[in-house]
C-alpha cells in the first residue's frame, strides 16, 4: 500500500511538472483517420473544400513556406515539429471551407509491396501516375486539371519511380514496428523515420513530390499526417518520450531546445507543438493510445479504431524469430510488452483498404491517359483477389518482392539516390547506415522464414 502511495505521488508530481510546460489543453480533440476509413460522402465534401483551398491559394502558401525554409527544416530535429505544424496549418485552412474537415492520414507502409496499387492512387482519391506524353501531368483524381501557380504556372506532376506506372516497394509495417521499438533518443528516432519511409514515399511518387514544392500534391499532406502519427505513437510509448527533443538542426551552431522558435511559424516554440491535444494541436490519430501520464483527452478511447488485438494477429509471426534477432529488431516483443504504440501492424485496417480497393476498381473504369484500360491495375487486382482462393501464378517482373519455393519474401529497401541526399543536405553516411539497418532487418526476417501477412 505504501509503495502504491509513493508511486501515485510520483506520478502526480510528474503530471504537474509536465503540464506546466505545455500550452492549455484543447477543448476538443479531432481524430485523424486512415484514408480508407473515410466514408465516400465525407471524402466528397473534403474534395470540394480542397478545391476551394486551392482556388484561394492555400496550396501555394504552404508550398512557398516549405520552399522558403527547405534548407533548415529537413535533416534535423525540427523536421518533425515543423511538419506537424504544416499539417495543422493545412487542416485549419480546410476547416474554414468545411468545418468538419479532419485531415486523413495514409498508412503507406501497408501498401509497401506495390504502392502504385494503393487506394490513394485510384480515381476517386488522388489519381495515379503522371502522363509522360503530357509533361507528366496527372490525368485523374482530386487534382486533375488544377492549374498550379507556385512556383510557376503548370499542372501537378507525378513520375512514379518504378517501371510500367509502378512504384518501387518501400518499408513494411514490420520495419515501422521495429523503428518504433528500437530508438530511445528523439533525434535517433527522427532520423530513422525521415531517411526511410518518409523519403521513400516522396521518391516513389516523384514529380512535385520530389521538388521543394512537394506540398502542392495532396499526397504530401496524407503522407506527413502519417509521419506525424508515427511520432505521436513514439511519444506515447513511455512518458519520457513526450517532450523528448535533442540534436542539432541543419545549418545550426548549437543544439536544439524546447524553447526554439519554429522556422516558418514564429508564433510557435517547439514545446508548443510537442503534445497533441494542447494549444493549437487539437488533433490525434485513431490508432494511438494516449499514455496515461499525458493527461490526454479521455474521449479518445471511444473513437480509437485500433487496439493491441488488431496488431496481435500480425505480430504472432514475428515471435518465432530467434532471440538475438528479436532483441535487436523487436525489443518490445522480446520483453513481452503489450503497449499498442510499439506496433504498426493493424491487419484489420489493411483488409478494409484492400476490400475498398476491389470495390472501387470494379465500379470505376480505370483508364490510362490514352483512354485504354490500365493493364497493371487489372493484373495487380487479380493477384490480390486470387489470394482469396484463386491461383496466384502470375510472374510480374515489376514486382520487387521475390518468391522462393512458393514463399514470398519481403522486398529489400532501396538506398535513396544521391540527388535526394544532396537536395536535403543529408549526411550520406548516416542515411546509408540507417537504410542498411532496414536491409538487415528484411534479410533477417526472410532468412528465418518469416512470412508477412501483408504480402500477396
Ligand atoms: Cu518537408
Amino acid at each position: 500500500m505504501r509503495l502504491f502511495i509513493i508511486l501515485y505521488a510520483l506520478c502526480l508530481t510528474f503530471v504537474s511538472v509536465y503540464s506546466t510546460s505545455l500550452p492549455p489543453k484543447c477543448a476538443s480533440v479531432r481524430v485523424r483517420k486512415e484514408i480508407s476509413s473515410i466514408s465516400s460522402t465525407e471524402w466528397e465534401l473534403m474534395k470540394s473544400a480542397l478545391r476551394k483551398m486551392h482556388d484561394d491559394g492555400h496550396f501555394n502558401r504552404i508550398s512557398k513556406l516549405h520552399v522558403d525554409n527547405f534548407a533548415t527544416i529537413h535533416g534535423g530535429p525540427n523536421f518533425l515539429p515543423i511538419h506537424r505544424v504544416l499539417t495543422a496549418d493545412f487542416e485549419n485552412a480546410a476547416r474554414k471551407y468545411y468545418p468538419d474537415f479532419v485531415l486523413p492520414y495514409w498508412d503507406a507502409a501497408k501498401d509497401f509491396q506495390n504502392p502504385a496499387n494503393s487506394l490513394v492512387f485510384t480515381l476517386p482519391y488522388t489519381g495515379g501516375n503522371g502522363n509522360p506524353q503530357n509533361q507528366n501531368c496527372i490525368s485523374g483524381g482530386l487534382q486533375a486539371g488544377w492549374n498550379m501557380t507556385y512556383p510557376n504556372n503548370r499542372c501537378l506532376t507525378r513520375i512514379f519511380n518504378g517501371p510500367n506506372n509502378n512504384i518501387n516497394s518501400w518499408y513494411s509495417p514490420e520495419f515501422m514496428t521495429s523503428l518504433l521499438q528500437t530508438h530511445k533518443q528523439y533525434d535517433d528516432f527522427r532520423s530513422n523515420l525521415e531517411f526511410t519511409l518518409h523519403g521513400a514515399v516522396h521518391l516513389g511518387i516523384s514529380g512535385d513530390m520530389t521538388s521543394m514544392a512537394s506540398p502542392n500534391d495532396f499526397a504530401f499532406m496524407l503522407h506527413h499526417a502519417n509521419i506525424d502519427r508515427y511520432w505521436w505513437k513514439w511519444q506515447n510509448i513511455i512518458p519520457e518520450n513526450m517532450m523528448s527533443y535533442n540534436g542539432r538542426n541543419a545549418k545550426a551552431t548549437s543544439n536544439v531546445t524546447l524553447d526554439d522558435t519554429l522556422e516558418g511559424y514564429p508564433q510557435y516554440k517547439a514545446r508548443d507543438v510537442m503534445a497533441l491535444g494542447y494549444g493549437d494541436m487539437c488533433f490525434t490519430y485513431d490508432d494511438v493510445t494516449p499514455s496515461s501520464n499525458t493527461n490526454q483527452n479521455n474521449n479518445q478511447s471511444s473513437t480509437s479504431g485500433s487496439s493491441s488485438s488488431d496488431n496481435d494477429q500480425a505480430v504472432d509471426g514475428l515471435k518465432s524469430l530467434d532471440v538475438s534477432s528479436l532483441k535487436r529488431f523487436f525489443p518490445g516483443l522480446a520483453n513481452g510488452k503489450k503497449n499498442p504504440n510499439l506496433f504498426d501492424m493493424n491487419i484489420v485496417r489493411y483488409k478494409i483498404s484492400v476490400n475498398k480497393l476491389i470495390t472501387i476498381t470494379k465500379t470505376t473504369k480505370v483508364t490510362t491517359h490514352k483512354g485504354k484500360p490500365r493493364k497493371c491495375y487489372k493484373k495487380q487486382l487479380s493477384k490480390r483477389q486470387s489470394n482469396d482462393g484463386g491461383d496466384d501464378s502470375s510472374n510480374d517482373p515489376t514486382d520487387n518482392s521475390s518468391s522462393q519455393q512458393g514463399t514470398k519474401l519481403l522486398p529489400v529497401p532501396q538506398m535513396p539516390p544521391d540527388h535526394w541526399i544532396e537536395m536535403h543536405g543529408y549526411d550520406k553516411n548516416q542515411v546509408t547506415s540507417i537504410v542498411n539497418n532496414g536491409i538487415q532487418l528484411v534479410q533477417t526476417l526472410n532468412a528465418q522464414g518469416y512470412i508477412s501477412p501483408y504480402l500477396q
